[in-house]
């Protein structure tokens, strides 16, 4: 390790220390926190959500255009940058891919999780739904080579005139092209959490979902408020969990209220997104100490 490494990852440990000091680190997710304490990269960043900066550890989500038409099939293309301001082109694969992008109206409407592509210069490019006018945030869930993982959110505008929806009412049932998803749990703000969805079409347990990207499902969590992003983790392989009806995650919620809930599953060669609407009830003002996942992954 270099000796201005050594000196910025005592730099970063002094501010930690000092921004709990002063009470601002109170919002640790616990399964970040784990990370934090094992890499030197990023650990000042880590003691809030992830998605809520454009800018986080020395990483830049960079969008060619912030200011779009509206249309069905919009190319989106963006680089992640270093603190160099160089495009980043080494990744570490995670969930099969080297970058996961997010989009969704800030409303919640049109939510898509879909994988661009990059060039040998760094830029990713990918065509995504723009069809209704509105403020839409974009989020780069990525690893780069050397770093931890990384989620860095920036918004696009997209011209037209903006119809925003009410937030749908928190429902533990929500239905998707035939299928029905129950959602049990009842989450508590900063204390690990349990959520399980069952998956059932026409009305009979779905019990040969299909693995997708890894993983039964990919479930992604939004802070109704500012659009925080939670890392998710699904329990168990494909292999050594059963094909469904049950899909389970674990994760600790920063905050109690609102979190609107998108659950990606793969049944008969289709990948869905059951959406829903939870609330997290108020729990221990800090984190409580977890004992130190290993799992490396973050789920969608
Ligand atoms: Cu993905």
């Amino acid at each position: 390790m270099k000796a201005w490494q050594k000196l910025a990852g005592f730099v970063l440990g002094l501010a930690v220390v000092f921004g709990v000091a002063v009470g601002i680190g109170t919002a640790v997710g616990a399964d970040r926190g784990a990370a934090a304490t094992s890499t030197e990269h990023g650990a000042v960043s880590d003691e809030l959500p992830a998605g809520l900066m454009s800018t986080q550890s020395g990483y830049s989500l960079d969008l060619a255009e912030t200011r779009m038409d509206a249309g069905k099939n919009v190319p989106l293309r963006f680089r992640i940058t270093d603190s160099s301001g160089a495009p980043v082109t080494q990744y570490v694969d995670s969930h099969e891919k080297q970058l996961h992008l997010i989009v969704v109206r800030r409303d919640m409407v049109g939510f898509q999780h879909v994988h661009p592509v990059r060039d040998g210069a760094g830029t990713w490019s990918v065509p995504v739904d723009l069809s209704r006018a509105g403020d839409y945030r974009v989020f780069a869930d990525f690893v780069p080579a050397g770093g931890q993982a990384l989620t860095l959110g920036a918004d696009v505008h997209v011209a037209g005139r903006y119809d925003p929806q009410p937030l749908p009412p928190v429902a533990s049932k929500t239905t998707v092209d035939g299928y029905t998803v129950t959602l049990s749990g009842s989450p508590k703000a900063n204390e690990a959490s349990m959520l399980t969805f069952s998956v059932s079409h026409d009305g009979k347990p779905a019990t040969d979902l299909q693995p997708y990207l890894g993983a039964y499902g990919h479930l992604v969590a939004l802070r109704t408020s500012d659009l925080a992003y939670l890392h998710v983790h699904p329990m168990g392989e494909p292999g050594a969990t059963p094909a469904g009806p049950e899909i389970t995650f674990h994760t600790t919620f920063p905050s109690s209220g609102n979190y609107r809930l998108f659950l990606d599953f793969k049944h008969q060669n289709v990948v869905r997104t059951a959406e829903s609407t939870v609330s997290v009830a108020g729990g221990p003002t800090s984190p409580k100490p977890e004992a130190p996942s290993t799992e490396s992954g973050h789920g969608h």
